[in-house]
């Protein structure tokens, strides 16, 4: 299965080590379309000279290809924003995983029926599980 991993990058990147984890695990089984989100070396600071709109459609044109969306949303993120509305869009599955200790997750995505696999987790281990829970049924 084709997975596109979405988690925040502008947003702020302190949560790097938990979506390297997560595509790690993904990665066993799928292939995860947008492996870079787990890049340790991409920070904040290094996006500037990179070209926006390349960045964009790419990732939309990855997006149109995937067979799920997984959005690991505990830091908010404009962009993952954007993507969640275009799963929706163009009826995408979609998983959400939120650490709840972390944030409170947006009302305008808690609020979306179409949204209805959101779940918490509090450490590693869980988001593993309820990812090996959720996929065979994709
Ligand atoms: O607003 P944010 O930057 O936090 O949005 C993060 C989301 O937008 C992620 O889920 C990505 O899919 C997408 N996104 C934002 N910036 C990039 C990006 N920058 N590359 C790919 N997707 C991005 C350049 C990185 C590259 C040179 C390795």
């Amino acid at each position: 299965m084709k997975i596109y991993f979405a988690a925040s990058i502008r947003g702020g990147r302190d949560d790097v080590d938990v979506y390297r984890q997560l595509i790690d695990h993904l990665n066993l089984n799928n292939q995860v379309l947008t492996e870079h989100i787990g890049d340790y070396s991409l920070s904040v600071a290094g996006q500037n000279q990179l070209d926006d709109d390349y960045i964009c459609n790419r990732d939309m044109s990855w997006l149109a290809e995937c067979d799920l969306v997984v959005a690991e949303t505990s830091n908010p993120s404009l962009g993952v924003g954007y993507e969640l509305a275009s799963a929706e869009r163009l009826h995408k599955p979609v998983i959400i995983l939120h650490n709840a200790k972390r944030s409170q997750l947006s009302a305008m995505i808690a609020g979306t029926q179409y949204f209805d696999h959101i779940f918490n987790y509090s450490n590693i281990a869980e988001a593993f599980q309820i990812l090996d829970r959720e996929l065979p049924s994709i």
